[in-house]
C-alpha cells in the first residue's frame, strides 16, 4: 500500500495495477447510477400489482374505538381496507423488535405516536390508495401524551405501555457498567472533578430514498418475494419466516439497489409486513412506498441521549476515572437497532481514547409517545453519543485546568505500545497510535497560528471570535464476536462464496449489502489483491438470500471487519486450490509451488519463467483438473471475528463566531483517520466526506422536535433542516495506517468514523471561541439563535 506513514504492515501491498489493495478504482456500480439505470424497490413494477397506502394517527396517544372502512371501499380501484382485526386472523396484528419488545403492525387498541400505523389501503394504483386512505374514518378517544423523557419518570405521567404485564410506569431498563466503588473511590480522592450535563438530541438518517417494499405471495410455489430496502436481507428473512410462519427456504428476501441507508433500512417495520399481509390475502403483489415526512416521524430516529458526564483528573490533567449517567428516550416502543447483548449498545466504551483507572456508566431507558428508535446514523450503536461525551469532557477539563486541549490529550491517551489494551469497562482495543493521528491533524491544520490568531482576536475585542475544536476519537466497529453480538440468537458472523468461472473471472457473492459505500468495488479488489486477478473479472453480488450466503448484513461498519474477511479468506482458500492445479499444470510438487502477490502468478520455485496465471488455473480446474482433485474453483468462508476493529482519528475544526449574529463559519476542517490498510483510498475519502457533513449536520442543524402535544414539529425537509452544499466547507484529510492484528487483510471499518468523529470537535470549537469567558458547553444544534445565547450569557454577544 502506498502510504509514507505506514506503520508495520502485515503483508505487503503495493497496488499492482490489477486492482487490488490500496488502489483507487472507479467504483463499478456508478456506471448503472450515473446513466439512470439503478434499480431501487420503486422502481419495481409486477403485473397485476396493487398500492398499500397507509392510514397514519394525527394523535400522539389516543385509544382507537371505531375504524370504517367503508367509504374507502366504495372508491372505484380500492380492493381491500386492513385493519388490526384483520391481521389478527393471520397472527400478524404484532411484530417483535430487535430489542425483544413487541410493536404493533397497525394499532390494535392504543396509538403511542403521531402518525404510527392505524389502518392500510390497498387499491389498484398510488393515487387511488392516498384517496381511500383519506376516506378511512376513525374515531380515536384522545389521551394525554408525555414526549420528554424526564417526564416520563414522573408519578404522575401516563403510562405509555399499559398493554404489558408487569409494567406500571413507563421505565424500561437501567443498567450500568463499570466499577462503581472504584470509580466513586477515584473521584474522592482526585484533586480535581469536573461535571457537566449535554443533550445528544433525537435525529434521523434521512437517508434520500424512503423505506417500501414489493411483496409477491406465489400461491403456486408457496412462496414469498420480498422486495425491500434492507440493509440485512438474510436476518429480515429469519425474522419475517418467524413472524408470518412461512418456512424460511420459502422465504425470499431481495435488497435491490439502496439510496442510502444510514442505519434506517435495519429494522422490519410495519409497512414491510402489511405489504407481504395485503399480497398473501389478496394474491397479487403489493407495493408499498414511504413518503418523506412517513420517514421522518416513524422509522427508526437517532440518539436522544440526555447525558451527565463528570471527570476525575489530578491537577496536571492526568485522568484517573470518568463517570457519566443517561437518560435514554426510546420512543414508544423498545426498537433500538442494535445487536450488542447491551441495552445501550457500545455506549460502554465512553472512555475513548484515554488510558483511564476507572469508569462507570449508569442508564436508564424510558418510553414516550415518540416514534421508537435511537440507533441509527452512523452510530457504531451509541459510539456517537460516547464519544461525544468524552471529548466533550476532555475540553471541559483542559479549561478547568487551563491546560491545551491537544496537550491534555496527550497526556492521556494509551499509548502505542499498550496494545493490545483492555479499558476498564472492559474492551479489548485491537490496534492504535492516537498521538501520531494527532501530531499530523495538528500539523495539518496549523494549530499553533490559530492559537495565536485566536489570542489576538480575544486582545482586540474583535466582532468575531475564533474557536478551535478537537476531537481525538476511538471507534468499535466490526460486530462481531459471537460472544458479544447477535440477531435474533444469531451470531454476528459474515460470509462470502467465492466462485472462479472456467474462462478466469468470477462472481462473489456475499452476506453483507451495500447501501451506498461501494462494496461491488471494494470487495473485487480485495479478491483481485489475494489471487492476482484483475478487479474487472470480479463481480460481486449482495443482496438476494435466494443465492447469497447467509450473512447478517450492513451496518455498524462491518462489512470491511467482517466480510472483507470472509472474502479475503475465500479468496486465500480458492488461492490454497489454485495451487495444486499450478502443481499439476507446472508438472511440479505442489510443495514447489509459489504464489507471487508482485505478478500475481504462480511460479515453480527458483524458475520463476515456470509460472501459471490464476486464468491459465481456472481453465484447468475445469478441463484438466488433477485426478486426486474435485474439479472446478470455489471456496466459502463464514467469518467470526476474534474482536472488534477500532478505528480512530483525530479531527481540528476552526471555527468563527460571530458576536453580532450567533453565525458559526468554518474556517479549517481537517480530518486524519486511521482505518489501518486501506483497501480503495477514493472510497474511503468519499466516506470521510459524507460522514463529516453528517456531523455537522448533526451539530448545526438537524433535531427532530415534538410539541407538547405530541405532534412532530421537525417531521419533513421544511422543518428538519439537512445540510446543503452551501454549509460544507472545504475538508482536508489526511491518515495514518495502523492495521487491526487480528483481520486477515489488516483493515478496520470507516463508514461511520466521521459522523462520530466530528460533532464533538465542532462543539469544541465553539465552546473554544468563548471559553475566555467561561463557557463551557453549548448545545446541538448549534443554530444560530442558540449560539448568540450562549454568547449573549458569556457577556459577548454584540
Ligand atoms: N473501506 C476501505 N478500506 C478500509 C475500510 C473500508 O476501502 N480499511 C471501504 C469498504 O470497502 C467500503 C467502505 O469503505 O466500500 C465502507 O466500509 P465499512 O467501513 O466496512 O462500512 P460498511 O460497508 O459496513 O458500511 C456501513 C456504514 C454505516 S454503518 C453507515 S450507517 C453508513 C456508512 O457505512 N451508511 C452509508 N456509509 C454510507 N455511505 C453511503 N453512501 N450510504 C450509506 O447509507
Ligand atoms: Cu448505526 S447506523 Mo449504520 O450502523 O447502519
Amino acid at each position: 500500500q502506498h502510504d509514507d506513514d505506514g506503520g508495520p504492515q502485515p503483508e505487503k501491498h503495493c497496488g499492482h495495477g490489477r486492482g487490488g489493495m490500496g488502489e483507487e478504482v472507479a467504483r463499478k456500480e456508478d456506471k448503472r447510477f450515473i446513466t439512470g439505470r439503478g434499480n431501487y424497490v420503486d422502481d419495481i413494477k409486477k403485473p397485476g400489482m396493487l398500492h398499500c397506502e397507509i392510514v397514519r394517527s394525527p394523535h400522539a396517544h389516543a385509544r382507537v374505538e371505531e375504524i370504517d372502512g367503508s367509504r374507502a371501499m366504495d372508491l372505484d380501484g380500492v380492493v381491500a381496507v386492513l385493519t388490526a382485526d384483520d391481521l389478527l386472523e393471520h397472527d400478524l396484528a404484532t411484530m417483535p423488535t430487535l430489542m425483544d419488545d413487541t410493536q404493533d403492525v397497525l394499532v390494535n387498541e392504543k396509538v403511542k405516536f403521531q402518525s404510527q400505523e392505524v389502518a392500510a389501503v390497498i387499491a389498484e394504483d398510488r393515487y387511488t390508495a392516498k384517496d381511500g386512505a383519506e376516506k378511512v374514518e376513525v374515531d380515536y378517544e384522545v389521551l394525554d401524551p408525555v414526549v420528554d423523557a424526564k417526564e416520563a419518570l414522573e408519578a404522575d405521567a401516563p403510562v405509555i405501555r399499559e398493554e404489558l404485564d408487569d409494567q406500571e410506569d413507563n421505565h424500561i431498563f437501567d443498567w450500568d457498567t463499570g466499577d462503581k466503588e472504584e470509580t466513586e473511590r477515584v473521584f474522592e480522592e482526585a484533586d480535581v472533578t469536573v461535571e457537566e450535563q449535554m443533550e445528544y438530541q433525537r435525529i434521523h438518517p434521512a437517508p434520500i430514498e424512503t423505506c417500501g417494499a414489493v411483496a409477491d405471495w406465489d400461491p403456486g410455489k408457496d412462496k414469498m418475494t420480498v422486495h425491500m430496502t434492507s440493509q440485512a436481507p438474510h436476518a429480515h428473512r429469519t425474522l419475517f419466516s418467524q413472524v408470518s410462519g412461512i418456512p424460511e427456504h420459502k422465504v425470499r428476501i431481495v435488497s435491490p439497489d439502496v439510496g442510502g441507508g444510514f442505519g434506517n433500512k435495519v429494522p422490519i417495520y410495519p409497512g414491510y409486513v402489511v405489504a407481504a399481509a395485503a399480497s398473501y390475502v389478496l394474491e397479487r403483489p403489493v407495493k408499498w412506498i414511504e413518503e418523506r415526512s412517513e420517514n421522518i416521524q416513524t422509522t427508526g430516529f437517532a440518539r436522544d441521549y440526555d447525558m451527565t458526564g463528570e471527570v476525575a483528573a489530578t491537577e496536571d490533567g492526568v485522568i484517573e476515572g470518568v463517570k457519566v449517567d443517561v437518560l435514554a428516550n426510546h420512543g414508544a416502543y423498545n426498537a433500538a437497532a442494535q445487536p450488542s447483548k447491551f441495552p445501550a449498545g457500545f455506549f460502554n466504551i465512553f472512555t475513548g481514547s484515554y488510558d483511564v483507572e476507572a469508569a462507570y456508566g449508569s442508564l436508564t431507558g424510558v418510553y414516550t409517545n415518540t416514534a421508537p428508535g435511537g440507533v441509527a446514523y452512523r452510530c457504531s450503536f451509541r459510539v456517537t453519543e460516547a464519544v461525544y461525551l468524552i471529548e466533550r469532557m476532555v475540553k471541559v477539563l483542559a479549561d478547568e485546568l487551563d491546560v491545551d486541549p491537544a496537550e491534555i490529550r496527550r497526556r492521556n491517551f494509551i499509548p502505542s505500545d499498550a496494545f493490545p489494551y483492555e479499558s476498564a469497562t472492559g474492551w479489548n482495543y485491537d490496534s492504535g497510535d492516537y498521538e501520531k493521528a494527532l501530531d499530523k491533524a495538528l500539523e495539518m491544520a496549523d494549530y499553533e497560528h490559530y492559537r495565536e490568531e485566536q489570542k489576538r482576536r480575544i486582545e482586540e475585542d474583535a466582532d468575531k471570535l475564533l474557536g478551535i475544536g478537537i476531537s481525538s476519537f476511538t471507534e468499535i466497529v466490526g460486530a462481531g464476536p459471537g460472544k458479544q453480538c447477535d440477531i435474533a440468537g444469531i451470531e454476528m458472523f459474515d460470509s462470502a462464496d467465492l466462485r472462479v468461472n472456467p474462462t478466469g473471472n468470477a462472481v462473489l457473492r456475499i452476506g453483507v449489502q451495500t447501501q451506498g459505500q461501494g462494496h461491488e468495488t471494494t470487495f473485487a479488489q480485495i479478491v483481485a489483491e489475494e489471487l492476482g486477478m484483475d478487479v474487472d473479472n470480479i463481480v460481486v453480488e449482495h443482496g438476494d438470500t435466494d443465492t447469497e450466503p447467509y450473512g447478517l448484513g450492513t451496518y455498524g461498519s462491518r462489512s470491511t471487519p467482517v466480510a472483507g474477511a470472509a472474502a479475503a479468506v475465500a479468496a486465500r482458500k480458492v488461492r490454497d486450490k489454485a495451487k495444486s492445479i499450478a502443481a499439476n499444470e507446472l508438472e511440479a510438487a505442489e510443495e514447489d509451488i509459489e504464489w507471487d502477490r508482485e505478478s500475481g502468478e504462480f511460479h515453480v520455485v527458483g524458475a520463476p519463467d515456470r509460472s501459471i496465471t490464476i486464468t491459465e488455473i481456472a481453465a484447468g480446474a475445469y478441463m484438466n483438473h488433477p485426478g486426486s482433485e474435485e474439479p472446478g474453483l470455489e471456496a466459502v468462508n463464514y467469518y467470526d471475528p476474534p474482536e472488534m476493529t477500532y478505528p480512530f482519528g483525530s479531527y481540528i475544526v476552526v471555527v468563527e463566531v460571530d458576536r453580532e449574529t450567533g453565525e458559526v463559519d468554518f474556517e479549517k476542517f481537517v480530518a486524519v483517520d486511521d482505518c489501518g490498510n486501506r483497501i480503495n483510498p477514493m472510497i474511503i475519502e468519499g466516506q470521510i466526506h459524507g460522514g463529516l457533513a453528517q456531523g455537522i449536520a448533526t451539530a448545526m442543524l438537524e433535531e427532530v422536535t415534538y410539541d407538547d402535544n405530541g405532534n412532530v414539529t421537525g417531521g419533513d425537509f421544511m422543518n428538519y433542516l439537512l445540510p446543503t452544499a452551501h454549509e460544507i466547507p472545504e475538508f482536508e484529510t489526511g491518515h495514518t495506517v495502523t492495521p487491526s492484528p487480528h483481520h486477515p487483510i489488516g483493515a478496520k471499518g470507516v463508514g461511520e468514523s466521521p459522523t462520530v468523529g466530528s460533532p464533538p470537535a465542532i462543539v469544541n470549537a465553539v465552546v473554544d471561541a468563548m471559553s475566555h469567558a467561561g463557557t463551557t458547553h453549548v448545545e446541538m444544534p448549534m443554530t444560530p439563535d442558540v449560539v448568540w445565547e450562549a454568547l449573549d450569557e458569556a457577556g459577548l454577544a454584540l
